[in-house]
């Protein structure tokens, strides 16, 4: 067992049944032109995930432990994209919609893809998800049972969306739920701050936070990551 200072206390998790769930690491988030934009975001925030995401998969890889991936996207015809989400709000374009980087957030365009600093490696499970949550309408909850997984280390974006729901649908499937702090963000930083403290409030009642550091020296104590 190995063994992360983390918050609300100690994360004890087996390696051989730990995988890295990395969320909507996608350009129609975090590049400009994108989804996220389109809503009115500030997507500049989302830069200061990438460095410690790509650390985070470089942990990952290196001890060879399962890797996934998730996209939030749709098919071409949006058949999977109910009304109420693509008709919400007044956005700049909507799902579907022609943008720089081709249709919003629809499955094969370039923004649908993950930016490049994180981009799946061969052999690494990319999930395609119509949802906030990775395990609505997925094979997620069945390639963790393949894989005999019990505990979750999370990165992605955004923190108090998709990351903080699919955190939030591991935890009542009975999954040990890692955040890590700097792999993860928000388009509003008092967002992601109130979801870290969520997260671990009540003795955990969603899953822990730590630090990458912490993550790191808990695996390897001699190293020292840049
Ligand atoms: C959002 C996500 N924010 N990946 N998606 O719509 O968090």
């Amino acid at each position: 067992m190995l063994k992360v200072n983390a918050d609300p206390f100690t994360f004890t998790f087996d390696p051989s049944s730990t995988a890295l769930v990395v969320i909507d690491m996608q350009r129609d988030f975090i590049e400009p032109g994108g989804f996220g934009e389109t809503l009115g975001n500030d997507v500049s925030h989302m830069q200061r995930a990438i460095a410690p995401t790509r650390d985070l998969l470089k942990l990952f890889r290196q001890k060879g432990w399962p890797v996934f991936h998730t996209r939030e996207c749709h098919a071409a015809d949006l058949s999977d994209c109910p009304p109420a989400k693509r008709d919400r709000g007044n956005p700049l374009m909507r799902i579907g919609d022609d943008g720089p980087m081709g249709r919003i957030l629809v499955r094969g365009e370039p923004g649908a893809e993950i930016v490049a600093e994180c981009a799946p490696l061969a052999g690494e499970i990319v999930i395609d998800k119509p949802g906030k949550g990775a395990f609505y309408a997925t094979s997620l909850g069945e390639d963790l049972e393949r894989l005999k997984i019990r505990s979750l280390v999370f990165a992605g974006v955004t923190t108090e969306v998709c990351v903080q729901t699919t955190m939030r649908e591991a935890n009542d499937r009975g999954y040990e739920c890692l955040l890590i702090e700097e792999a993860t963000e928000s388009y509003f930083p008092e967002f992601k701050a109130a979801t870290l403290d969520m997260i671990r409030a009540q003795g955990g009642i969603v899953g822990w936070t730590a630090p990458l550091k912490s993550f790191a020296v808990a695996l390897n104590p001699q190293d020292d990551i840049r």
